[in-house]
């Protein structure tokens, strides 16, 4: 339980050149010998060699092939007596582990009988002793030996050097990794598992083997990731100018995974619900994410694996890369500029979902944190998401070709070595020194140093008669925990002025300039605001424009613009930035809804009549019948800010409150609307066979809105037609998606037959994990009715198909409720608070890390309203005071109520 910092960083006092292991693998007891060849670090002065450990067994300890002093201290294997000087020299680590009672699943585990590996961050330790840090890089032989009839396959990384028999029924498999990797990138996979494979040729000629492994029936269900991991290979080549290092590349699924995937050099071990997908078990969303996270793994291939992190604190180096191309993959398969687009609102939409409320909250850190207690807790979507904007600010700031010149330079420099967030940052410089990002970059790099999001402010004024209009820009950015005070961050601003007819007007500054930025749109430049407040002139305005600013969201931060309505409508209908259409309609429903919160009613759950105003709802029309505005595009636009993002933007926070004002304006939405949806269902509705392609995914989506919106306005007027027609649609689906939508339609308008299609969808389904997954979520996503969702909650963690061990299974009802449903969860007799406090003990028993990503759906609890607020205090105080918490959830809660 010790804090590590990170400017306490030092080099290793010893490094490790080669690592053999040797597994006799045994689901209760593992033997494991772990032979290296180590030097001192002659750097530094001599120092003991200090191993961690964490729950093993150890069994003997040689040096140079003797028997040898040793000490524990802590979990840590300490040895003062080792040879001096400079030489290499052999120690050799007997030790056993306990697959079987791995239910923490880090280090060596069991799923479905199989065995599987998680290293990363500090995985290694619980399968040998090691000096398990990223910056110790090692040379890895790994022999396998089991039981043949029921481990016939045995996987770790690198080449397959030998296999053969054994005595006793038992097998071996020998492999070598060609690079040297840190240890967090270890893996070995054994277990009766099938092959989808395909031989491909690189660019270079290079012939390479591809393998994705599952369990023997899912075969069926991995041409998606053969197809995903054949189109990563060839766009990591083709856009970066990075090839396949290995001769063979191996996918292996699991169905008990704490996370969504591990890049593990040359053996990527998945979640199933990121590898498998078949139209009749996986929606569009699941296509989708199969392809995000296959290119996210395989990209780290070189950013991460090949280049890596020196400490954890440079954890965004390669996430927040890696996400920002896994982001850019995507977009460039999606191909057109509308699909792009939505590729580029669903990624904000997921920012400022998770990681807005993640910078505003008592979580909030740093993109590269200054400290912690577990590195567990740090895999969040400020690394992540957040490090991709600030990843994606560079290239809006040098260009994408100066993007792709400061990647190829971080390469020439840094191949096969452990480095830091600033090395990046150089390289980026260093490769554009005309820039602005050179000329700022100390300051640029206040993004990974200050936790927060920035708010920019703009306030417009037209002059007709000299016929300027007047920007003025300023930033702010609010405290946060242990950094009271912020610096001016560097924010590209990209910009246009749109004029009434939809045009964007000439943008001539009447002085400074705009970044010299390749790819910008005829229209649209980008302004650097680096200082605390600028003012531009624009020149030869001849008529009053609207700024439309953060063009495709130029950067991580929060706009506050006082539009008027006119102002916003006119971007909704003409903005030529498709991203700030959208936003203008999110702006729009936001305003209402703060503008409904307001406004007295008899009860603050009672609902204020018809929150909407015509012209808002005209908008809308005029979308939704738009003849040449993409499917996906409008189903965006119509979609209303959810519970969670409108409770953003409230200095205190009354969920229920929240609920019936969005509930009011769905319903005016859906009725106002009735012909309009009924017109997009019937045009809309049918995709032909199925293809998770962009168009009828779009297509498919906004069917979906359509009929749920008929569904609930038929409820409304006690017509029986569409539910009627949406369990049609849920028995007659040819895929996941039409399905999952029609039943949802029937679960959000509350309609009786939403019962009969979830007792069909269990008799189809409940053989199928992970569409087993989507009938406990869907249901405890369905919106709150009188406090309803507890108890189906309460039953659903009593049905014999729930586990807590499994974590998708865990989170496909307690993140769902927790996390996912606001009015659900935040009753007013605290009810929820309780059941989250239950859970998260219960949980952290078996596996700290899902536990504490439970308890982290307290993280808003000091904005509630009372009395939600002391009832949630209660709760987390008495999860506090068990003094037996994992360090995981220790450290949530500590900074929870700090
Ligand atoms: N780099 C991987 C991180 C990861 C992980 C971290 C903590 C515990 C379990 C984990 N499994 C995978 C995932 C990625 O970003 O690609
Ligand atoms: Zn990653």
């Amino acid at each position: 339980t010790t804090v590590t910092r990170r400017l306490d960083y030092a080099p290793p006092a010893f490094w490790i050149d080669t690592v053999d292991l040797t597994f006799d693998l045994d689901p209760t007891k593992t033997r494991v010998l772990n032979k290296m060849t180590l030097r001192r670090n002659p750097d530094l002065a001599p120092q003991a060699l200090r191993l961690d450990g964490d729950e093993l067994n150890l069994a003997r300890v040689l040096v140079n092939g003797q028997g040898t002093s040793f000490r524990m201290e802590g979990e840590q294997l300490v040895l003062e007596s080792l040879p001096e000087g400079h030489e290499p020299f052999e120690l050799e680590i007997f030790t056993t582990c306990n697959p079987e009672k791995n239910t923490k699943l880090m280090g060596l585990f069991l799923s479905g009988g199989a065995f599987f590996t998680q290293c990363e961050a500090e995985g290694f330790r619980r399968i040998t002793y090691f000096i398990d840090r990223p910056d110790v890089m090692a040379s890895y032989t790994v022999t396998l030996r089991a039981d043949k009839a029921k481990y016939p396959v045995l996987l770790s990384n690198g080449n397959l050097v030998d296999e053969g028999e054994l005595d006793g029924g038992r097998h071996f498999a020998k492999w070598q990794d060609p690079h040297k990797k840190p240890s967090y990138l270890f893996a070995l996979v054994a277990g009766q598992l099938v092959a989808r494979e395909q031989r491909i040729v690189s660019r270079s000629g290079k012939e390479h083997l591809l393998q994705v492994y599952v369990r023997p029936g899912d075969l069926d269900q991995t041409e998606h990731a053969m197809n995903s991991l054949i189109h990563s290979v060839l766009w990591d080549e083709a856009r970066f100018g990075l090839p396949l290092d290995l001769e063979r590349f191996m996918i292996v699924a699991t169905s008990d995974f704490n996370a969504g995937a591990m890049e593990n050099k040359g053996l990527n071990i998945f979640n199933t619900k990121y590898v498998l997908a078949k139209a009749s078990t996986a929606t569009d969303a699941d296509f989708d994410a199969v392809e995000s996270v296959i290119g996210h793994e395989y990209f780290h291939n070189w950013t991460g694996n090949r280049v890596t992190c020196r400490d954890w604190f440079q954890l965004s180096l390669k996430e927040g890369l890696t996400v920002f191309r896994d982001q850019e993959f995507s977009m460039d398969l999606a191909s057109t500029p509308s699909a792009r687009a939505v590729k580029r609102i669903e990624n904000v939409i997921g920012l400022r979902s998770a990681q807005f409320p993640e910078d505003g909250g008592p979580m909030a850190h740093p993109v590269r944190p200054d400290e912690y207690l577990e590195i567990g807790n740090f895999y969040t979507s400020t690394v992540y998401e957040k490090g991709s904007e600030v990843v994606r600010m560079y290239q809006t700031l040098v260009g994408r070709d100066g993007f792709r010149e400061g990647m190829d330079l971080y390469f020439q420099r840094h191949d096969g070595q452990a480095v830091t967030c600033d090395d990046f940052a150089q390289a980026m410089a260093d490769a554009n020194p005309a820039s602005d990002l050179a000329r700022l970059l100390p300051q640029f790099k206040r993004w990974y140093s200050q936790s927060g999001t920035p708010v920019v402010k703009a306030e417009g004024t037209y002059d007709p008669a000299a016929r300027t209009y007047t920007l003025k820009l300023s930033q702010s950015c609010p405290p946060t925990p242990g950094q009271p005070v912020k610096e001016p961050f560097v924010i590209p601003v990209r910009l246009g002025l749109v004029a009434e007819d939809g045009r964007d007007l000439p943008l001539r500054l009447e002085q400074g300039s705009f970044a010299q930025v390749q790819g910008d749109p005829d229209g649209s430049r980008t302004y650097v605001l680096s200082d605390q407040q600028a003012t531009l002139t624009f020149l030869d305005v001849d008529s009053e424009p609207v700024p439309s600013l953060m063009r495709g969201f130029s950067a991580p931060v929060k706009l506050d613009c006082n539009y008027t309505f006119e102002q916003l409508m006119r971007l909704l209908a003409k903005d030529s930035d498709p991203f700030n259409r959208w936003e203008a309609a999110q702006l729009l429903g936001l305003r209402t809804a703060i503008d409904a919160m307001s406004t007295p009613t008899a009860g603050e759950t009672a609902a204020p009549a018809r929150p909407l105003s015509e012209a808002y709802i005209a908008a809308l029309r005029g979308v939704l019948r738009h003849p040449e505005l993409d499917a996906a595009f409008k189903a965006l636009v119509l979609s209303l800010p959810d519970d969670d993002y409108i409770a953003e933007q409230m200095s205190e926070v009354d969920p229920q409150r929240i609920h019936a004002v969005r509930e009011a304006m769905k319903a005016q939405l859906v009725t106002d609307l009735r012909d309009d949806w009924e017109w997009a269902y019937d045009h809309y509705k049918d995709t032909g066979a199925y293809q998770p392609d962009p168009v009828s995914t779009g297509r498919r989506s906004l069917a979906g809105l359509a009929l749920s919106a008929l569904c609930q306005s038929a409820q409304a007027t006690n017509e029986a037609i569409w539910p009627g027609k949406a369990y049609q649609r849920f028995k007659d689906a040819g895929n996941m998606t039409d399905r999952q939508n029609a039943l949802n339609a029937l679960l959000e308008s509350g309609h009786e037959l939403a019962a009969r299609a979830l007792e069909r969808y269990y008799e189809l389904f409940h053989t199928e994990a992970l569409a087993l997954d989507k009938w406990f979520a869907l249901q405890v996503l369905a919106p709150d009715r009188g406090g309803n969702i507890l108890p189906i909650v309460q039953k659903l963690i009593k049905h014999p198909d729930f586990s807590l061990r499994t974590p998708n299974r865990a989170r496909s009802v307690l993140s769902t409720y927790c996390h996912r449903n606001l009015a659900g969860f935040h009753r007013r007799d605290g009810a929820g608070y309780n059941f989250w406090a239950d859970r998260v003990i219960e949980l952290d028993k078996l596996n700290p890390q899902v536990a504490s990503r439970l308890a982290r759906a307290m993280d808003q609890w000091a904005r509630l309203a009372e009395p939600y607020r002391q009832a949630a205090r209660t709760a987390i105080e008495r999860v506090a005071a068990k003094t037996d918490l994992s360090n995981d959830v220790r450290e949530v809660i500590t900074r929870t109520l700090a």
